[in-house]
């Protein structure tokens, strides 16, 4: 008997029942899956998928903060923000040795990118005007990484979990930094605090998009929390991150730009949350198909990226090859 029909077969496989079976008992057991262990297609191609994009969202999500480097106010802001963006780069090239371990090559997950193929992040389309968007940038959009990624150092999948242990101490680093910047900025004048407060108005709602589309809508999620790949839904961790936030806000005499927001007590199984408002879900998969007001750029500046970093790779290539050579005559001569 074939698989066509189960929940995570791959059509164009034939995977037995029992392979199904013994595979989703193996993650039910906790264990965690192995790049050499036998896996289902949907399996293999769901990870490929989420890690290459989560890849992608890091090394795309260097560039809105990139832009700020030369320009932070102070050498202390300099280093500290310098420390984080390079961080980001390293937790991209962590994510893409842990699909690569998948049998895909890092060529075709940024060829992926590039054609528009493979998505990232929503969030990194939007600009960064002003220093207190490095502030949002770190409390929030760290913040929501961080409420996404913990759970993710439980994944069944071994490699993409254990990246994710060292990844979320790093972003947790990152949400005090951009937390701390935006205090100091309500602390100080009132153009400051403006442009703090400005800075919470524009990245609000987007970072509420960033933990994806309502469970209702997410054709995702059902399977991948079978496989134990989520372990939480898009809305209950969108719900975490809103009860965790807006104290946090408040704390420094922030308002959170939504006029529904209300604590409800009955709310988390009566532990009480946050009942907040409509998010622009016409907004979200505008800027997911690449209508975002920095779409273009984005990709623009990773395919110059790409484009010119050829000849490091081609030399790189060149010199590995010459090497191999070079030990392949020696052990002739040796012999
Ligand atoms: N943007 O069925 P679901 C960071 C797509 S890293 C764009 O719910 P899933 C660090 C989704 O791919 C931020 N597309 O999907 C940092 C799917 O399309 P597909 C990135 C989105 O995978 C901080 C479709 O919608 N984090 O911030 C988005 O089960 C500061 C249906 O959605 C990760 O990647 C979106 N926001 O759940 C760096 C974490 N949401 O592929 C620099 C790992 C959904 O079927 C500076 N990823 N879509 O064509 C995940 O946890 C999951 O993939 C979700 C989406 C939760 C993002």
């Amino acid at each position: 008997m074939y698989s066509q029909g189960l929940i995570g077969a791959d059509s164009e496989t034939e995977e037995s029942e029992e392979f199904l079976a013994a595979f989703q008992a193996r993650i039910d057991r906790e264990e965690k899956i192995e790049p050499n262990d036998p896996m289902p297609q949907g399996y293999r191609k769901t990870l490929v998928r989420q890690i290459g994009q989560h890849a992608h969202s890091e090394i795309v999500g260097m560039l809105p903060e990139g832009n700020w480097i030369t320009r932070a106010p102070t050498l202390r802001r300099k280093i500290a923000l310098l420390a984080k963006v390079q961080d980001e780069g390293g937790h991209g090239l962590y994510l893409y040795c842990a699909a690569e371990t998948l049998g895909v090559s890092r060529e075709q997950m940024t060829e992926e990118l590039l054609s528009g193929k493979a998505k990232y992040s929503s969030i990194f389309n939007y600009p960064t005007p002003s220093w207190a968007d490095i502030g949002a940038i770190g409390w929030l959009v760290d913040g929501a990484a961080i409420m996404n990624q913990v759970p993710l150092c439980r994944c069944s999948f071994g490699p993409y979990a254990r990246a994710m242990v060292r990844v979320c101490k790093e972003e947790s680093f990152h949400q005090r930094q951009g937390y701390e910047l935006m205090m100091t900025l309500t602390e100080g004048t009132d153009a400051q605090r403006e442009m703090a407060q400005d800075a919470l108005n524009r990245w609000w709602w987007p970072s509420l998009m960033m933990f994806g589309p309502h469970d209702s809508e997410s054709s995702n999620s059902d399977q991948s929390m079978l496989w134990k790949i989520k372990r939480f839904s898009n809305d209950e961790l969108r719900q975490k991150f809103v009860d965790a936030t807006v104290p946090q806000a408040e704390r420094i005499g922030l308002t959170v730009p939504d006029p529904d927001l209300k604590w409800n007590p009955e709310k988390n199984d009566g532990e009480g949350g946050y009942d907040f408002g409509a998010i622009d879900w016409d907004e979200f998969w505008r800027v997911v198909k690449g209508g975002g007001p920095m779409n273009r750029d984005r990709i623009a500046a990773r395919t110059k990226a790409w484009e010119d970093g050829a000849w490091v790779r081609e030399a790189a290539l060149a010199h590995a090859e010459k090497r191999k050579q070079r030990m392949q005559a020696a052990k002739v001569a040796a012999e």
